[in-house]
């Protein structure tokens, strides 16, 4: 898989892309990360990649030459996402389409942002990470690279396979624990001491059931619970503990 990331900061990007697990899998060949930097495409002296809005109004706008020049030079793999608070939302459906695909580009904004005529001829999708605004694009670039590279075959090996799936089924993990048992007198849940597997199942799926209810019923959508999962409410009367 071939991922483009054009930015203006490229050492923004460029530390996360050689740590953990994005560095592992660039270097196991798994993925071909090029960042490219669109102010290698200037020629005037100040190396101008921005410019005042037409109409007036406060800021600076990402002018288009420096970014078609930049994209131009390289012929990336598409599609060419461009980075946006005005995007559609980036979810794990999206990361999971592009994931399967042999590649695509993103373009991070910055200032007020990009020339609209970029957005329009030179992307082919706007997309955004979340409701607030962000300085630039380059951390939602990181984000969306890190969520599209762990779903790569073999970058995380098969344990999270699963796992996926269970986001997929559309609920938030159950909690997990580790030793010690007993920490500072908050202990671990008794069911998951007791080496009943199917009973621990069963917990699990009753938590990430509550947890769903009570942090994003909009996960939930319309749907009413189903007979099954009304039981396992039952069986497991038990909330996460106050904070
Ligand atoms: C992405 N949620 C927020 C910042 C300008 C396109 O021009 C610009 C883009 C940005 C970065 O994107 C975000 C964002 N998802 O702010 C400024």
């Amino acid at each position: 898989m071939r991922i483009d990331v054009f930015t203006i900061f490229p050492e923004y990007v460029e530390g996360p892309l050689r740590s953990s697990l994005l560095g592992r899998a660039r270097d196991r060949g798994l993925i071909d990360v090029r960042v490219h930097d669109p102010r290698e495409q200037t020629s005037d002296a100040h190396r101008t990649v921005d410019d005042t809005p037409f109409g007036g109004g406060a800021g600076m706008v990402m002018t288009p030459e420096p970014l078609f020049a930049a994209v131009e030079a390289v012929d990336p793999p598409r599609p060419l996402l461009l980075l946006s608070a005005a995007g559609r939302r980036f979810d794990q459906r999206m990361a999971s389409q592009l994931a399967h695909g042999d590649g695509f580009s993103l373009l991070c904004g910055r200032y007020e942002g990009v020339d609209q005529r970029a957005a329009d001829h030179l992307c082919d999708d706007e997309i955004s990470v979340g409701d607030y605004v962000l300085a630039g694009g380059e951390a939602a670039a990181l984000v969306v690279v890190e969520a599209v590279v762990r779903l790569v075959p073999d970058v995380m090996g098969n344990v999270e396979s699963a796992e996926d799936e269970s986001f997929a089924d559309g609920l938030l993990e159950y909690p997990q624990y580790t030793r010690p048992a007993d920490f500072r007198g908050w202990t671990v849940p008794e069911v998951l001491r007791s080496g009943d597997h199917a009973l621990v199942a069963r917990w699990r799926r009753a938590q990430a059931l509550r947890r769903t209810l009570d942090r994003r019923p909009d996960l939930l959508g319309p749907r009413a619970l189903t007979q099954e999962e009304r039981r396992l409410l039952d069986e497991f009367p038990e909330g996460p503990p106050d904070r």
